[in-house]
């Protein structure tokens, strides 16, 4: 009966936004049958609950609560029958609708089963609490293909059998909003490879220590994630012709520079700066002059020091190891933390009024004296950087005194420049010891966990990047899911019903044209030299109102319509962030301190190439995310999507409405429909003729691939409605070839004759 029900079902096909075809027709046969529905109550939500009777446009539902209530009929959905209730991936649901989607995966979050999949993607919702499901035990059956429900391995699995089976690189894209566990699925991701790869002088074993070593330096305590990464990231591994990991190289995007120097209430600047504060053991201390972490300005301004159920002085210790097992060498690690110390010095660094212009100095304190010391300069040269601006006149230069409030600016843009620096240095030093000796192409597979989307009640430049990568990844998630789909299947001559997608590509627009979009008027008002973030703001409006992904809003702000929602930003700070002038005076300091951590950073770092400095960071960070696009196209991408069930980090916690936000933002709706309307296996005419043509043992089909293809449709009853016939490939929905391979098998093993099963099927 219950399959009965679901073949009854409407076949879905071209689907409008959340509405079920055919539904208004059924209303009758879930009554009739006191089906299942979702009812919409009051508040926005849906619960489950069977139709009464109906008359008009109105339906008298009694709700499993027990209430019986009176809705419109356009506020019922049908709901699956029980036999579907937490099925593996969405596209078994016989409907489709927002509330049986969501019900589907809540079911399986509330069992453990964090995975779902959604056609060909996984999703993962966090499960904010450890469960046994990454333990060797588990990690051997999935290699073992003992297990194939959706799990994070799975995924890793496929993509390291098809990078060895098509010898083409590979990438899993995760993405999802902060705290819904990228990072966490990244890491389990390679965790998997590691150990399907090891063998080699346990490279793999070396690999996962850059986790912790790139976490303490990059990821940090924000009000939505205790560890939120405030860096985009790509490690690509390399293999060799036998399946071995062979080197790795990790790419790094657009770090938060700005956290370095301020810090939101509640929030923590860098781990690493805590750790060191409270592991370094004491004769580093008494080389660094160090102090505790509350003594610090740049890390007790937000009155938020320790994080709970986090021992800062324990991770220090691992992260010595990681250090140590990446061979970054001693007295390279000891520089590194003395920038560090140099920071945090700096931080405390106080001025005093010198003349009657309100002009100020550095005061000749402990903070000056231990920062000089640290970076390696003469506490007067520092102060004189500090405290005061050259500007070059032909081939004079004049000296500016600063005020108080410049002082403070040139404070802290040293400071970020010194750490953005050593994170950089850091992820060179990093490759080094991954360096991959002869590439082997098509042996790779690359792990990208960039910053999720991110809104919040203030936007700033930061989100502006952010969220601009964001459509750029949207966008090549659409372009595999939906686009290439569906060019395939028009070039083969398949009548194909659009499956409705939202294209990002106006708001893409948005973002890069030239001359007149937001990126091109950013630059041109940043070279501007008496523009103002307000000049900014105006000059969008003027240019950009009428467009459609565009909101002028007032004063400084302006929004934007963004796939996951709209989005107000606040162009405060934005020219000044996106110049990120690096002062002659610091290059001049720092170039002479000899410091080996510093020089050593890349030649894409701000002191060798001049050039790359000359760049404004928003076209650095777009001619990034390009390159990043470009290299992710040459690969077969697997995507992980992954979903935040509630915003207070808490297990045990489904919030609907906060899940289906998420969902909806992420198009996963769309890809099961595309991945279920569409025909998920395809197969050339002599493909599937040499495996199924045989099982006609008829001699007068005409022996062309196309024709015995058509032939064997026909012969074995495959539904009209189930396959289409393409100039090149056939075309079957799910479950279908599942059907020929059991007859297949079952002729093979000899069990079932097909004249007899032909004879049966006939009559
Ligand atoms: P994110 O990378 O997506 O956020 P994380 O991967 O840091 O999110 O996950 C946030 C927290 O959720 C982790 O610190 C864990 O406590 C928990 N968590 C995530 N995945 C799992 C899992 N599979 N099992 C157990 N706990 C998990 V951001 O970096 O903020 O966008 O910028
Ligand atoms: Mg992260």
């Amino acid at each position: 009966e219950e399959n009965n029900e679901r073949a009854e079902g409407p076949v879905m096909g071209s689907v409008p936004k959340g509405k079920e075809p055919e539904w208004d027709d059924n209303i009758g046969y879930f009554i009739k049958k006191r089906l299942r529905v979702w009812c919409r109550l009051p508040n926005g939500q849906w619960g489950p609950g069977k139709i009464q009777s109906t008359s008009g446009d109105e339906a008298t539902v009694s709700l499993s609560s027990g209430a019986v209530v009176k809705v419109s009929t356009e506020d019922l959905l049908p709901a699956n029958p029980d036999v579907l209730e937490g099925v593996d991936d969405l596209i078994q649901l016989s409907y489709l609708n927002e509330p049986s989607v969501l019900h589907n995966v809540k079911h399986r979050y509330a069992r453990g089963r964090i995975y779902s999949k959604a056609g060909p993607v996984l999703i993962a919702v966090n499960p904010f609490k450890d469960i046994p499901i990454y333990g060797n035990e588990t990690l051997t059956s999935y290699k073992q293909k003992a297990k194939d429900s959706p799990h994070v391995y799975a995924i890793a699995d496929a993509a390291y059998n098809e990078m060895m089976r098509d010898d083409k690189n590979q990438s899993i894209i995760i993405s999802g909003e902060s705290g819904a566990g990228k990072t966490e699925t990244a890491k389990y991701a390679m965790q998997y490879l590691a150990a399907l790869g090891c063998g080699i002088d346990g490279m793999e074993y070396e690999i996962l220590q850059t986790n912790c070593i790139l976490e303490a330096f990059g990821n940090a305590k924000t009000s939505r994630n205790d560890n939120s990464s405030r860096f985009g990231k790509l490690i690509e591994i390399h293999f060799t012709t036998s399946g071995k990991i062979c080197g790795a190289k990790i790419q790094t995007f657009l770090l938060e520079k700005s956290r370095v120097v301020q810090l939101a209430n509640g929030e923590r600047s860098y781990h690493i700066f805590y750790q060191l504060c409270a592991g370094a053991p004491s004769t580093l201390r008494d080389r660094l002059n160090l102090k505790m972490a509350g003594e610090y300005k740049y890390l007790n301004q937000s009155e938020c020091l320790v994080i709970s159920g986090v021992d800062d002085g324990m991770k220090f210790h691992k992260l010595e190891e990681a250090l140590d097992i990446v061979q970054i060498r001693k007295e390279d690690q000891e520089q590194a933390f003395a920038m560090l110390a140099a920071v945090l010095w700096l931080g405390n660094i106080s001025f005093q009024v010198v003349d009657n212009e309100n002009h100020v100095e550095a005061l000749a304190d402990e903070a000056v004296n231990s920062a000089a010391r640290l970076i390696n300069c003469s506490a007067q040269d520092l102060i004189l950087a500090l405290s005061t601006h050259k500007i070059q006149a032909g081939k004079d230069s004049i000296t500016k005194k600063l005020t108080l409030q410049q002082a403070i600016d040139r404070r802290d843009a040293l400071s970020k420049f010194i750490y953005a620096d050593l994170f950089e240095w850091l992820v060179v030093q990093i490759n080094k010891s991954f360096e991959v000796g002869e590439l082997i192409t098509g042996r790779s597979i690359s792990i990208l966990d960039i910053y999720g989307f991110e809104s919040f009640k203030n936007n700033s430049f930061e989100q502006f990047c952010i969220n601009y990568a964001n459509e750029r990844l949207q966008q090549h998630f659409n372009r595999h899911l939906f686009k290439l789909k569906q060019q395939e299947y028009e070039e083969d001559g398949i009548d194909w019903a659009k499956v409705d997608f939202q294209d990002n590509q106006e708001c893409l627009n948005l973002f890069e044209k030239k001359p007149l979009g937001l990126l091109s008027l950013l630059d041109e008002e940043s070279n501007f030299p008496n523009a103002t973030d307000l000049t900014f703001a105006i000059k969008l409006k003027q240019y950009l109102n009428g467009n459609p992904c565009f909101k002028g809003e007032r004063g400084r702000a302006f929004g934007v319509c963004h796939y996951a929602g709209e989005v107000v930003y606040d162009t405060n700070g934005f020219l000044e962030k996106n110049r990120d002038p690096i002062h002659s005076d610091f290059i001049q300091l720092l170039s002479s301190c000899g410091c080996q951590v510093l020089k050593l950073a890349s030649p894409s770092s701000q002191f060798g190439g001049l050039e790359l400095s000359m760049q404004s960071v928003g076209t650095k960070f777009k001619s990034q995310l390009f390159k990043l696009m470009h290299q992710l196209e040459k690969t077969t991408p697997h995507f992980i999507r992954c979903i935040k069930p509630n915003a207070k980090q808490l297990p045990g916690r489904y919030d609907d409405d906060l899940v289906s936000q998420q969902f909806r933002c992420c198009g996963v709706l769309e890809v099961v429909r595309i991945s279920r309307s569409g025909y998920p296996t395809r197969m050339t005419h002599q493909e599937f003729a040499g495996r199924y043509g045989f099982l006609l043992m008829d001699t007068n089909v005409s022996r062309d691939p196309l024709s015995l293809s058509v032939a064997v449709l026909k012969k074995f009853n495959v539904l009209p409605e189930m396959y289409q016939v393409g100039y090149t490939k056939v075309y079957l929905r799910m479950g279908q070839i599942g059907t020929l391979e059991e007859l297949r098998k079952q002729f093979l093993q000899g069990i079932v004759g097909v004249q007899r099963y032909f004879r049966g099927g006939q009559a």
